[in-house]
């Protein structure tokens, strides 16, 4: 697929997605958004592929948010129209059935943070920077910000973020749970490459079902949702992951999973 904004590299198992608009800090436009979507559908026929990273190219930004000099002109309509767009790529990501990591290099902001939102696990590198700074543009945030930074890190912080459109850095991301760890900028895409082999040594059926299980759980109600885990689980029986990982411990030995 030809692709302008963004780099996609395939390799034992891993595909690392880079958003490449560095003159413009990786913001998100129109063409990059439905890159990301044609991107996702492509990786999602990789049957070997263990996981994604996502990360920005050069060493400012991750994704400074929305493109604004691509909304400044939308009406009500066209901006409806983007803010879907936007959310179908984000849905996408986080549905994805294998494991998608944010490595932040940078500022976070806006559709940006939107974006690290929607990935399973966000690792930071220290000089990464959080926010939804929405409101000093006159919007909200439209990829669904509204939405997960509350359910992330809680109400009452997320409004605080939301409401004055700060930024933080990597530590204060990492006291309010917004992500799993913070590293140094030369350990951020092998600390990611060692989070997904680890995966890697897991059982495929497992790992795509757990995520299933966490993803769809947090939508329902509380029965609903142990009762779509006790699916899940049962589901684990009918695999031969279940039979090899179970008997290789008994058998004191490693677990040998087939591909992801
Ligand atoms: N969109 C377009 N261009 C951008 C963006 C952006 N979000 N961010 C940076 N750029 C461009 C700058 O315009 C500049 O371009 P040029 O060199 O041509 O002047 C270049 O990137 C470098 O940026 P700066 O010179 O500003 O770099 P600084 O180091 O001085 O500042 C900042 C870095 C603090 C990150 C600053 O660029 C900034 O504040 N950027 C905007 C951040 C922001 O407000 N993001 C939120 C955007 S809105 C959004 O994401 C809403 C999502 C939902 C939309 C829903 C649809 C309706």
């Amino acid at each position: 697929m030809q692709m302008n904004n963004l780099l996609c590299e395939y390799e034992e198992g891993v595909a690392v997605v880079t958003v490449n608009r560095p003159k413009a800090l990786n913001a998100l436009n129109r063409e990059t958004l439905e890159e990301l979507l044609g991107c996702f559908a492509e990786l999602a026929t990789i049957r070997e592929l263990v996981g994604v990273i996502i990360t920005g190219a050069g060493d400012k930004a991750f994704v400074a948010g929305a493109d604004i000099a691509a909304m400044q002109g939308l009406d009500a309509l066209a901006g409806r129209a983007f803010g879907l767009l936007g959310q179908r790529v984000m849905r996408t990501i986080e549905t994805f059935a294998k494991p998608v990591i944010a490595a932040v290099n940078g500022f976070a902001l806006g559709g940006g943070c939107e974006l690290a939102m929607a990935c399973d696990i966000r690792i930071a590198a220290v000089n990464a920077r959080f926010g939804q700074p929405e409101v000093n543009l006159g919007v909200i945030p439209g990829f669904g910000g509204t939405q997960r930074l509350p359910r992330l890190i809680g109400v009452g912080p997320a409004l605080e973020l939301l409401l004055t459109g700060d930024m933080i850095d990597a530590d204060e991301a990492y006291r309010l749970g917004l992500v799993n760890r913070v590293v140094t900028p030369e350990q951020l895409l092998p600390h990611c490459r060692e989070i997904l082999a680890n995966v890697a040594k897991k059982g495929p059926i497992s790992i795509k079902l757990c995520k299933e299980a966490v993803r769809a759980g947090m939508e329902l109600d509380i029965d609903s949702a142990c009762r779509q885990e006790a699916d899940l689980f049962g589901l684990c029986f009918a695999s031969a992951d279940q039979k090899e990982g179970m008997q290789a411990f008994l058998e004191k030995r490693a677990a040998m999973f087939g591909d992801h």
